[in-house]
C-alpha cells in the first residue's frame, strides 16, 4: 500500500478546525443539574489593542484545564470578556482624537480575532464587555443597595493624587510613592470621595483565607499582610490642664513603663486645640498635612515634631510626659496617637535623640547579654526591667499583666486593628461607570439615583482634554431632579476594580435584563473551580473580588462564601533583551528577533549583532516589555508556526507557576515535534488498518510498551488534574511516542497496540494542541469529533507490574535467563534458579556454597 503523505500545515488546518467549533458552538455551556459542573475562569483582558504573550500564557493554561475537565465528563464553563473601562482609552483618545468607546470596541474586535486564532475553547455566547451600560447598570443598582445597607459612605479625605493621570489612586496603586501606572510621584490632596466599607469584612476576609487550600500560599500570605491584623491595647492618658484625654494604640504594652513622650497626628483633636493657641505649631501642623507622605514614605522620611505644650500623665507611674505633634503618626490608623518608647522602637529613638527626650530601658535581652542604647534602640522581645512590680516578665506575661492592670484601672482596653483601609472607589475620570448618586441641591441630602433611572449612562461624543473629565463640564449630565427638586449628579466614576469584582457572576447569565445575574444559574456554576491569572493581582483584584462576593452573599444572591476555590498564578514571560549605545550614549533596544547571537555550549549569549550590523549588549532574559523591545508578538508567532506550536511551547518550556523564557529554538523544537507526531501517525495508518485490541496476544516487548502507555495515562491524568505540572505531562507523552516509534510491530495485536497508543496520545495532547489533535483523531478513523471524546483511562490490568527478567549466574558467569512473576518471593526465586536446567549443568557434582539474589536483576550461585 503506498502511503499518501500530506505535510503538516497548521496555517491550513487551524482555521478549519476553528470554523468547525464556531459552527457547532462546541464550547457553549448550558446548566445541567444532572452533570457535575466545572467553572474555569481566566482573568479577563484589558482591551489594549493586541494580545501579549502574558495573555497567551494565562489563557493557554486555562484552556488546557478547561478541555481536560470536559474530557473528564464535567460540564465545563470557560467564559471570556473584556475589562473595558480605564485610563488608556482616554489617553489614546487624547492622542488620536478618537472617542474612548470607539477605540475600546475596535480593540475588542481585533483581540477577539486573535483569541479565536489561538483556538481557545471559550463560550463566546457569554462574552461581556464591562463598559456596556447593560453591564454596569447592575453594578450601579447594587451600589445603591449597598448605600442603603450602610456599606457606602462619602468623606473628605486626603487621597493619593497622581498629578500626571489626574486621578486619585488607592493605596494599593501607589508603589514606592509613585503611581503604579505612569510612575509619577504621588501627591496628597483633600477631596470628597466615595468609600466601600471593606473594613467591615476585614476579619472574615482574613479568617476565610484559611479555607482557601487551593490557593498558592504566597498569595494568602500577601493578603494576610495586606489586611494586617494586629492585637494590642488602647491606653488612655489624662492630659494636664485639659478636659481632653488622650488614647494611644500600642502593640507593645510590655514597654509601657518606658514611655517618655506621646506623639499625635497633625490632625488629632488635641493638636488642633494646641494649634489654635500657637501659630508656630499651627504652621507646623499645616506643613505636616499638606506634605503628608504616602505610607510607603513614612518609614524612610525624616522624623519631625513639635511640642504641643501639653503633658500627658502616665497612669501607672504618674510621670508627666510631653505630647508632640509628629509627622510620622497618621490619623486614620489606631487612635492617631502613639505612646513613645525610645529605648525599644527605632522611630521613637531617632525622634528622642533629635529632641533630647529621655530614653529609659525597660526591656533586656532574654539571654542575659548586654544592650548598648547609646547607638540604637533594642527592639526585640525580651524580659522587663526598670518596671517595678512588672519586672522579670517575658513579652506575653508582661503585656498581659500591664494590660490587666490598666483595664482594672479603667484606662485600658484590648483592641484589634487592621492595616486594611476602606476602599476608595471614586475616580475623577470619564471612561468608567458613573457613580449613581446625587445631591439634592436644596437640602444637600445624598441619595442613590432611583433604580428606574438606571443606568446612569456615560454620554458619548465627548471632548477629552486630559485635565477635567467631560462629565464635570456637562450640565446635561450632572443637572437632574429628584422628586421634583433640582439635584446634582455625582460626576466621578467607579474605580475599574469594581467591574472586575463581579464579572465572573455575570458570566452565569450574561444577557439577563431583569437582574444582576440569575441566582439559579449562579448557584449552579459558582464558585469558580479554577481561576488562573497573574500574581500582580494577588492583593487588589483578588481581595476586592472576595469582598464583593461576600457582599453578594449577604444580599442573598450567592450561596458560597468564597468565589475562587483554586487559584493558579502563572509566571511571567521573559525574553532576551539587547541594546546598542548610540553616539550620545543612549540605549537603543533591539528586538531579540533581529539579534543574531553567538552562544556557548550552555546556551549563554557570547556576542550579538543586529541586522544593521550594530554590536549588541545582552541585558539578559527579562520580562517582555515594549520599553525594552523584547516583546514577541503572539500574532507573528501564530502566522509563522501556528497556534498549536505556540501553545505547546508555552506549556512545555517551564512549569506554569515559574517564569517562562521565550526561546526561538524551543519554539522550533515544538514545531518539529508536532510535525513528527503528524507523520508518525500517518505512517501508522499507512502500515495497515486498525485491528481489535488483544493484549493477551502481545509479546513481552508489546506488554512492556502497553504497560508504559497505561503508566503514562495515569501520570498525565495526575499531572494535569491534580499537580498542574503540564510540562511533565507533555514530556511523558513525548517519551511514549518515542518508545512507540522504536517498537517493531509484527502482528495484528502489535498494530492494535500502536493504534491504542496513538489514540491515547492524541487524546492526551488535545488540551494543549487541540487543532492538530482534532485532525489526527479524524485521520485515525474516528467518526465523532475529538471534542466530545472521553479522557483515556488507565487499564489496571496493564498497570500490573511486569514479569521480571532475571539473569542466572554460576560463579559470576551468565548461564541462563528466566522470567518470574513480580510477586514471587526471594525464596521461590532462589529455588527456581537452582532447579534451572542450564544452571544444574554447572552445579552438578559441586556443592552450593551461597545463593545471592540482587532484586529484580540476577541470581548468582557460588558453587565449588
Ligand atoms: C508603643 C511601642 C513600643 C510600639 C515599641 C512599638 C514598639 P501595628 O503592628 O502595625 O499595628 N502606632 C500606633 N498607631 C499609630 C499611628 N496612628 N501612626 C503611627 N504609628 C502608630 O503597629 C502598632 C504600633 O505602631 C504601635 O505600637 C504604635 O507604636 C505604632 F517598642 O506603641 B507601638
Amino acid at each position: 500500500m503506498s502511503a499518501e503523505k500530506t505535510p503538516y500545515n497548521p496555517q491550513e488546518i487551524e482555521p478549519e478546525v476553528q470554523k468547525y467549533w464556531e459552527e457547532h458552538q462546541t464550547f457553549h455551556a448550558v446548566k445541567d443539574s444532572k452533570k457535575q459542573k466545572f467553572y474555569c475562569l481566566v482573568m479577563l483582558p484589558y482591551p489594549s489593542g493586541r494580545l501579549h504573550m502574558g495573555h497567551v500564557r494565562n489563557y493557554a493554561i486555562g484552556d488546557v484545564i478547561a478541555r481536560f475537565q470536559r474530557m473528564n465528563g464535567k460540564n465545563v464553563m470557560n467564559p471570556i470578556g473584556w475589562d473595558a473601562f480605564g485610563m488608556p482609552a482616554e489617553n489614546a483618545a487624547i492622542k488620536n482624537g478618537r472617542q474612548p468607546a470607539d477605540w475600546t470596541y475596535d480593540n475588542i474586535a481585533y483581540m477577539k480575532k486573535q483569541l479565536k486564532a489561538l483556538g481557545f475553547a471559550y463560550d463566546w455566547q457569554r462574552e461581556v464587555a464591562t463598559c456596556r451600560p447593560e453591564y454596569y447598570k447592575w453594578e450601579q443598582k447594587f451600589f445603591g443597595e449597598l448605600y442603603r445597607r450602610g456599606l457606602v459612605y462619602k468623606k473628605v479625605s486626603t487621597v493619593n493624587w497622581c498629578p500626571v493621570d489626574h486621578t486619585v489612586l488607592a493605596n494599593e496603586q501607589v508603589e514606592d510613592g509613585c503611581c503604579w501606572r505612569c510612575g509619577a510621584k504621588v501627591e496628597q490632596r483633600e477631596l470628597p470621595q466615595w468609600y466601600l466599607k471593606i473594613t467591615a469584612y476585614a476579619e472574615e476576609l482574613l479568617k476565610d483565607l484559611d479555607k482557601l487550600e487551593g490557593w498558592p500560599e504566597r498569595v494568602r500570605t500577601m493578603q494576610r499582610n495586606w489586611i494586617g491584623r494586629s492585637e494590642g491595647l488602647n491606653i488612655t492618658f489624662k492630659v494636664e490642664n485639659s478636659k481632653e484625654t488622650l488614647t494611644v494604640y500600642t502593640t507593645r504594652p510590655d514597654t509601657f513603663m518606658g514611655v517618655t513622650y506621646v506623639a499625635i497626628a497633625a490632625n488629632h483633636p488635641l493638636a488642633k486645640e494646641a494649634a489654635a493657641k500657637d501659630p508656630k505649631l499651627s504652621a507646623f501642623c499645616q506643613e505636616c498635612l499638606t506634605h503628608k507622605s504616602s505610607e510607603a514614605d513614612i518609614a524612610t522620611m525624616e522624623k519631625k515634631g513639635m511640642f504641643t505644650g501639653f503633658y500627658a500623665v502616665h497612669p501607672l507611674n504618674g510621670r508627666k510626659v510631653p505630647v508632640y505633634v509628629a509627622n510620622f503618626v497618621i490619623m486614620d490608623y489606631g487612635t492617631g496617637a502613639v505612646m513613645s518608647v525610645p529605648a525599644h522602637d527605632e522611630r521613637d529613638y531617632e525622634f528622642a535623640k533629635k529632641y533630647g527626650i529621655d530614653i529609659i530601658q525597660v526591656i533586656r535581652p532574654q539571654d542575659g547579654s548586654k544592650t548598648d542604647l547609646s547607638k540604637q534602640a533594642y527592639t526585640e522581645h525580651g524580659i522587663t526591667c526598670n518596671s517595678g512590680e512588672f519586672d522579670g516578665l517575658d513579652f506575653a506575661k508582661a503585656s498581659k499583666a500591664i494590660g490587666d492592670k490598666l483595664i482594672s484601672l479603667g484606662c485600658g482596653e484590648r483592641k484589634v486593628n487592621y492595616r486594611l483601609r476602606d476602599w476608595c472607589i471614586s475616580r475623577q475620570r470619564y471612561w468608567g461607570a458613573p457613580i449613581p448618586m446625587l445631591t439634592v441641591d436644596e437640602t444637600g441630602e445624598l441619595v442613590p439615583v432611583p433604580d428606574d433611572e438606571l443606568p446612569v449612562k456615560l454620554p458619548d461624543n465627548v471632548k477629552i482634554d486630559g485635565v477635567t473629565s467631560p462629565l464635570k463640564r456637562d450640565p446635561a449630565f450632572y443637572k437632574t431632579t429628584y422628586k421634583g427638586k433640582s439635584a446634582t449628579r455625582e460626576t466621578d466614576t467607579f474605580d475599574t476594580f469594581m467591574e472586575s469584582s463581579w464579572y465572573f457572576c455575570r458570566y452565569c447569565s450574561p444577557r439577563d435584563d431583569k437582574e444582576m445575574f440569575d441566582e439559579d444559574e449562579a448557584n449552579y456554576w459558582l464558585p469558580v473551580d479554577q481561576y488562573i491569572g497573574g500574581i500582580e493581582h494577588a492583593v487588589m483584584h483578588l481581595l476586592y473580588a472576595r469582598f464583593f462576593y461576600k457582599l453578594l452573599r449577604d444580599a442573598g444572591m450567592v450561596k458560597s462564601d468564597e468565589p475562587f476555590k483554586r487559584l493558579l498564578c502563572q509566571g511571567m514571560v521573559l525574553a532576551d533583551a539587547y541594546y546598542y549605545l548610540d553616539k550620545d550614549g543612549v540605549r537603543n533596544w533591539v528586538s531579540p528577533l533581529k539579534a543574531n547571537a553567538t552562544r556557548d555550549d550552555k546556551g549563554n549569549v557570547v556576542s550579538a549583532v543586529d541586522d544593521e550590523g550594530h554590536e549588541l549588549h545582552h541585558e539578559g532574559m527579562i520580562k517582555m516589555s515594549k520599553s525594552k523591545a523584547n516583546g514577541i508578538d503572539p500574532e507573528d508567532m501564530i502566522k509563522l508556526y501556528g497556534a498549536d506550536t505556540v501553545r505547546l511551547f508555552m506549556m512545555f518550556a517551564s512549569p506554569a507557576e515559574l517564569t517562562l523564557e521565550w526561546r526561538q529554538s524551543g519554539v522550533e523544537g515544538s514545531q518539529r515535534f508536532l510535525r513528527k507526531f503528524w507523520h508518525q501517525t500517518e505512517d501508522l495508518i499507512a502500515s495497515g488498518s486498525r485491528a481489535a485490541s488483544d493484549p493477551d496476544k502481545l509479546g513481552s516487548e508489546g506488554r512492556r510498551l502497553r504497560h508504559e502507555l497505561h503508566s503514562v495515562i495515569e501520570k498525565v491524568t495526575d499531572d494535569i488534574g491534580r499537580r498542574q505540572t503540564f510540562n511533565t505531562a507533555i514530556a511523558a507523552v513525548m517519551e511514549l511516542l518515542n518508545s512507540a516509534q522504536k517498537f517493531k510491530a509484527s502482528s495484528e495485536a502489535d498494530r492494535a497496540l500502536l493504534y491504542e497508543i496513538y489514540d491515547d496520545a492524541v487524546l492526551m495532547l488535545y488540551p494543549v494542541t487541540p487543532h492538530i489533535c482534532f485532525k489526527l483523531w479524524q485521520m485515525l478513523g474516528h467518526k465523532d469529533a475529538i471534542d466530545d471524546a472521553a479522557w483515556p483511562k488507565a487499564d489496571p490490568q496493564a498497570l500490573k507490574p511486569l514479569d521480571m527478567l532475571l539473569v542466572l549466574q554460576v560463579n559470576g558467569k551468565v548461564r541462563a535467563r528466566i522470567t518470574v512473576s513480580p510477586e514471587a518471593s526471594e525464596e521461590e526465586i532462589k529455588k527456581l534458579a537452582l532447579e534451572n536446567a542450564e544452571v544444574k549443568k554447572h552445579t552438578d557434582g559441586k556443592s552450593v556454597r551461597k545463593v545471592i539474589y540482587v532484586k529484580g536483576r540476577l541470581v548468582n550461585i557460588v558453587a565449588a
